[in-house]
């Protein structure tokens, strides 16, 4: 019996130790958390860096295989640029010539003012000098009286010093004027007169008459 006592006592104060540490150890889990923290990480990271070292070594294979295939494909873009020569020949057609005509065109307007003679009228004199019509050559109104005035100087030697006014088809014809002397003419219808000097031909002149 004392056995059994003794092994029952004995059994009751082990439960109660073993009930008494566990609320100790309890207790000393949810007040102080820091301390059991601390020992619990010690043993996972030893752990963790045996996992680390085998994957390293797999992936340093894996670049290196996709680099090799990159630079195969570049070369065959050069071949291309072979195509680009024929554009040279365009240029050869160029026109030049084309800016020239254009200053042609600047003289053509000067002229056209030209043809546009003073119409004289009333009284219009017309001098024999210099064995020539001096302003013989005119356009005149209709009705414009020209007188013709002897004042040549130039004729000597055998020359009698004679001129007149002859019209080319006869329409009218003046005396034989001595120097100094004039003769005077009425062009009363519209049209050209062209005339001359019997004694001195190549002295000429035309009388242009409009209305
Ligand atoms: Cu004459």
């Amino acid at each position: 019996m004392n056995r059994r006592a003794l092994s029952k006592t004995v059994g009751m104060v082990v439960i109660v130790i073993v009930v008494v540490g566990i609320a100790g150890v309890l207790f000393a889990v949810t007040s102080t958390p820091t301390q059991q923290v601390a020992p619990s990480p010690k043993p996972e990271p030893a752990s963790a860096p045996k996992p680390e070292q085998p994957p390293a070594p797999a992936p340093a294979p894996a670049p290196v295989a996709p680099q090799p295939p990159q630079p195969v494909a570049p070369p065959p873009p050069p071949p291309a640029p072979v195509a680009p020569p024929p554009p040279p020949p365009a240029p050869a057609p160029a026109p030049v010539p084309q800016p020239a005509p254009q200053p042609a065109p600047a003289p053509q307007p000067a002229p056209a003012p030209a043809p546009a003679p003073a119409v004289l009228s009333g009284t219009v004199t017309v001098v024999l000098k210099d064995q020539e019509f001096s302003g013989g050559t005119i356009t005149v109104k209709k009705g414009t009286k020209i007188i013709f005035q002897h004042r040549d100087t130039s004729l000597g030697g055998g020359d009698p010093g004679i001129h007149n006014v002859v019209e080319k088809t006869g329409k009218f014809k003046s005396v034989d004027m001595g120097f100094g002397q004039d003769w005077e003419y009425a062009f009363n219808n519209v049209g050209v007169f062209e005339y001359f000097c019997e004694p001195h031909p190549f002295m000429t002149g035309k009388i242009t008459v409009v209305e």
